[in-house]
């Protein structure tokens, strides 16, 4: 017998300070604090449907129609840390079935994860009646899922406990704070990575020279002015940590051993267009940031949207190339 069925959608956040490297590999504990942007729930973001029944013989996972083992470790820890923590159907034994879609690729550094596990866990969390914060739980089924837990901007405080209570998400302003912000997402590439993130930023974190003076002096500087610029919305502070950020990000990446490229033509050439035309704006008008893909996504001021794409359909006519606002509007919601 069915006992429950719940369905919410959770939106990608797109980083601007960017998170590589863990501290605790189990745990999912960064190395640095990061800071993000969260779209809508009605533009990238996936939607998860959970059925829990008696008649059900195991739990099982579908994503994008495909079914995954549920056995993986971050499947059965952000499952186990819900379950401890039910106040619902914890009479009943019962097994779940999940299912999960993706509105866009699927780990083409599109931050799928961040959205997926955001989801599974808040959907989770309305099947079991779960209260009080879930992100240290997302958090656990992939490190960026916890910053889409909220709106607006976020960060997720790296935190020092070694249980790892205290690395949670933080909303650091609200979607209604500064509505004129907007994002443009162009599709460079929507294949799957050849070096996923969790591998990547192992191998940096070993391996590359700039991680120790990145994570103790300039990331914890960033947080801070980037905090700042956006309370304030200074967009030419802001435009300008997000794209030495990226910048930066992605230099770790070219120092890790063996190196790992994740820009590719497409995505230099974007990165110097955006630049030439900052600088023949005389201010920042857009900024770039790419995480662990070629996909280039613009953080800009709805005022420049029709200037900046007039300028990227002149230079990639044909290409997808969406546009989100990032106004007031529900983050999370069932549906
Ligand atoms: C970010 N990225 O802050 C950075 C920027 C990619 C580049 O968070 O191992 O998929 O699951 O914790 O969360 C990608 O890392 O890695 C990521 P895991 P995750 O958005």
């Amino acid at each position: 017998m069915v006992l429950a069925s719940v369905t919410c959608s959770a939106p990608v956040n797109i980083a601007v300070i960017k998170y590589w490297g863990k501290r605790d590999e189990k745990l999912i504990l960064p190395l640095n604090s990061s800071l993000s942007g969260t779209l809508h729930q009605d533009d990238l973001k996936t939607t998860t449907t959970i059925v829990a029944s008696e008649s059900f013989t195991e739990d099982a996972l579908w994503l994008n129609g495909k079914k995954e083992d549920i056995n993986a470790v971050r499947y059965q820890n952000v499952l186990n840390a819900i379950r401890s923590r039910a106040t619902k159907l914890t009479d009943k034994k019962h097994f779940v079935h999940i299912a999960s879609i993706n509105n866009f690729p699927t780990a083409a550094g599109l931050a799928s994860s961040a959205s997926g596990y955001c989801c599974l866990v808040f959907t989770l969390a309305q099947l079991y009646g779960v209260d009080g914060d879930i992100s240290a739980i997302a958090r656990m089924g992939s490190g960026s899922a916890c910053r889409s837990m909220f709106g607006g901007f976020v960060k997720w405080e790296m935190g020092q406990k070694e249980d790892g209570s205290d690395s949670v998400a933080i909303q650091v302003q609200p979607e209604q704070h500064w509505p004129e912000m907007n994002i443009i997402v162009l599709v460079v590439n929507d294949k799957k990575k050849e070096t996923s993130s969790t591998d990547g930023m192992q191998k940096s974190a070993a391996t590359s020279v700039m991680m120790k003076e990145r994570c103790a002096v300039t990331v914890p500087q960033r947080m801070k002015d980037i905090e700042e610029a956006i309370k304030n919305k200074d967009f030419e502070t802001f435009g300008d940590i997000t794209m030495k950020d990226s910048d930066d990000f992605h230099e770790v990446c070219a120092t890790t051993t063996p190196p790992i490229y994740y820009l590719n033509d497409t995505s230099r050439y974007i990165i110097n267009l955006i630049n030439r035309y900052n600088k023949a704006s005389g201010s920042i008008k857009c900024a770039y940031t790419f995480d662990a893909g070629p996909n280039a996504c613009v953080y800009l001021p709805k005022d420049n949207v029709v200037e900046v794409l007039s300028l990227f359909l002149k230079h990639f006519p044909g290409q997808d190339i969406s546009t989100y606002y990032r106004g007031p509007k529900e983050n999370i919601a069932a549906i």
